[in-house]
């Protein structure tokens, strides 16, 4: 049975913020049983998790004898391994696969220097000055996202692991803030969360971060 590694205790108090919420998702899109290994701060930065993951990160994944970091990679590799999340003619699925990647390294890095200002650097002086050019940076991926998503309801063909990847991305808090500016990726990413994989998948993190806290 494949092992996900997640937070023993995830910072995001149950909102399915993490990393691993797309591993999960995805995995109990295709019907995967897994088991979880909790990983607390000091675990994660232990020479024996730095093996499997080496900035000493989650998630990780470990099936028949495969370690794997960086959530993208473990999706895809979920996708290539079942049926499901991946479009069957190579054309199709090559487009799929680059909206992974653009869910990862064009979207959200805009969110996450957003989130990095106002989390680590909220109170240094530039910051004020600097967030009004994030913002821009940041509507103009999502304007540019949400004309690609005009007229369907997936990003290439059917719901497929770029969704995963993407909707997971748009949920992020910067990029959440803004959804009521933009009903069609609000829609979107409603369409994701209410895929009972996702709901199955959130209610596991949100029950295990609910009984260590009360
Ligand atoms: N590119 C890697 C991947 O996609 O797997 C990035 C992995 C990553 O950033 N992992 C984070 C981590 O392990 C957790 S998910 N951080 C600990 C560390 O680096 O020491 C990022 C995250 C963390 C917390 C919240 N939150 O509280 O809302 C949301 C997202």
């Amino acid at each position: 049975m494949p092992v996900v590694g997640v937070f023993a205790d995830s910072p995001d108090r149950g909102r399915g913020l993490a990393r691993d919420m797309a591993v999960r998702w995805a995995l109990t899109e295709v019907g995967v049983a897994h088991d979880l290994q909790p990983l607390s701060f000091a675990d994660m930065k232990a020479p024996e998790h730095k093996a499997r993951q080496p900035f000493g990160q989650i998630p990780t994944f470990e099936a028949d004898g495969l370690t794997l970091f960086e959530s993208g990679a473990i999706v895809l590799h979920i996708a290539e391994t079942h049926p499901g999340l991946l479009p069957a003619d190579p054309a199709g699925r090559a487009r799929a696969i680059a909206w992974m990647f653009a869910a990862v390294s064009t979207v959200e890095p805009v969110i996450v220097e957003r989130e990095v200002a106002v989390l680590l650097e909220g109170d240094q002086p530039w910051t004020a000055k600097r967030l009004p050019g994030l913002e821009a940076r940041l509507r103009q991926r999502l304007d540019d996202l949400a004309a690609a998503l005009t007229g369907k309801d997936w990003l290439a063909g059917d719901f497929s692991a770029a969704d995963i990847m993407m909707v997971c991305v748009l949920r992020r808090p910067a990029a959440a803030m803004l959804m009521g500016d933009y009903p069609l990726l609000a829609a979107y990413v409603a369409r994701g969360e209410a895929r009972p994989a996702f709901q199955s998948a959130f209610a596991e993190q949100k029950a295990r971060f609910d009984a260590a806290h009360g």
